[in-house]
């Protein structure tokens, strides 16, 4: 049987919802809509949802191109008693999406696994570098037909979530990106890769600027106060690709907690992933891939102030690198 088939024989009843990882982006709105598609021609009705917000512009561009509707968990209210959960680009307990209670749950995922449950059903490939190419693959295996607009939010899921195929791709991205190339809508396309950056977003870059700290081959850097998830991400990314800089820390504060991002190049010889899980250990969650990788630390009970949170963070980062370092030298 094949995957698409084992994942839909374990929908049984009730109403089904896709959900995203929390402040989803592209490669989550679009292995969503590739996966509600799928169940559709299954004759499976299913809801969209997230949690936060859409916070991206390019995220919101594509939705209001291909009409994706995806609901806000918060407007959802208590889950009919029967229902299951198909989780898309997330996986349960992974510290980015948000608990709907319900323990009928599927996952289809690309991130390194940070607790593991008893799913129905799961299909989860740590080396793929984008979620939207599993979900491809459904379509091909399957020789279900995918439409224009599914092929072109598909292929722009793998393109944002690879930088452009530079980062953690693997044989199976490729393939989807090769036989989804000529299927995408070239207009399409080109309306969401030439507008990504909003001009309120230069606050922030201005900000991260104005603060970049060099620590050796790590840069910190503070974008400011309540900074889009995303958007601290792509910064990192700006940031990761300045020369001499093999690890770049950013983060923004806001009134709960320290949100961050972290991005290594390939001569870094860190996995970003590990990295941010033993440093934030105890102070917050994090998680992620060896290139790219995000966490939090809630400052709800702390009685530091803000900037010795920061010290804090810091000086674990320093310590999880070392250790790193060490384990890597020595191994
Ligand atoms: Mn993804």
């Amino acid at each position: 049987m094949s995957r698409l088939n084992s994942l839909i024989s374990n929908i049984t009843s009730g109403r089904v919802y896709i959900q995203t990882h929390n402040f989803p982006d592209p490669d989550a709105i679009s292995s969503a809509f590739g996966m509600q598609y799928l169940l559709k021609v299954h004759g499976i009705d299913a809801i969209i949802c997230y949690k936060g917000q859409i916070d991206r512009h390019n995220t919101r561009k594509m939705m209001e191109l291909f009409d994706i509707k995806a609901v806000n968990v918060d407007r959802l209210g208590a889950l009919p008693p029967d229902s299951q959960v198909i989780l898309i680009d997330a996986q349960k307990n992974s510290g980015n999406v948000y608990d709907l209670s319900c323990d009928k749950v599927i996952s289809v995922d690309h991130h390194p696994t940070v607790q593991s449950y008893d799913y129905l059903y799961s299909d989860i490939r740590e080396k793929v570098g984008a979620c939207a190419s599993i979900i491809a693959s459904y379509y091909f295996e399957n020789g279900i037909e995918m439409p224009v607009e599914i092929a072109t939010a598909l292929l722009y899921g793998i393109k944002v979530d690879t930088a452009q195929l530079t980062r953690g791709v693997n044989a199976l991205d490729l393939e989807m990106f090769t036989k989804m190339f000529f299927m995408a809508n070239v207009k399409h396309m080109n309306e969401l890769e030439s507008s990504t950056i909003e001009i309120e977003d230069l606050q922030a870059y201005g900000n991260a600027i104005s603060t970049i700290e060099l620590e050796g081959p790590i840069s910190f850097a503070n974008t400011g106060r309540d900074c889009p998830e995303a958007l601290i991400a792509e910064i990192a990314d700006f940031m990761v690709a300045i020369k001499d800089v093999c690890m770049s820390v950013v983060y923004s504060v806001r009134t709960e907690g320290i949100k961050i991002s972290i991005r290594t190049d390939k001569k870094s010889g860190c996995n970003a992933g590990q990295i941010i899980v033993e440093a934030l250990e105890g102070i917050g969650t994090g998680g992620g891939h060896e290139r790219m990788a995000g966490g939090y630390i809630p400052l709800r009970n702390r009685i530091e102030s803000i900037d010795e949170v920061v010290v804090i963070f810091r000086d674990n980062f320093h310590r999880a690198l070392a250790r790193h370092m060490q384990n890597k030298n020595t191994a």
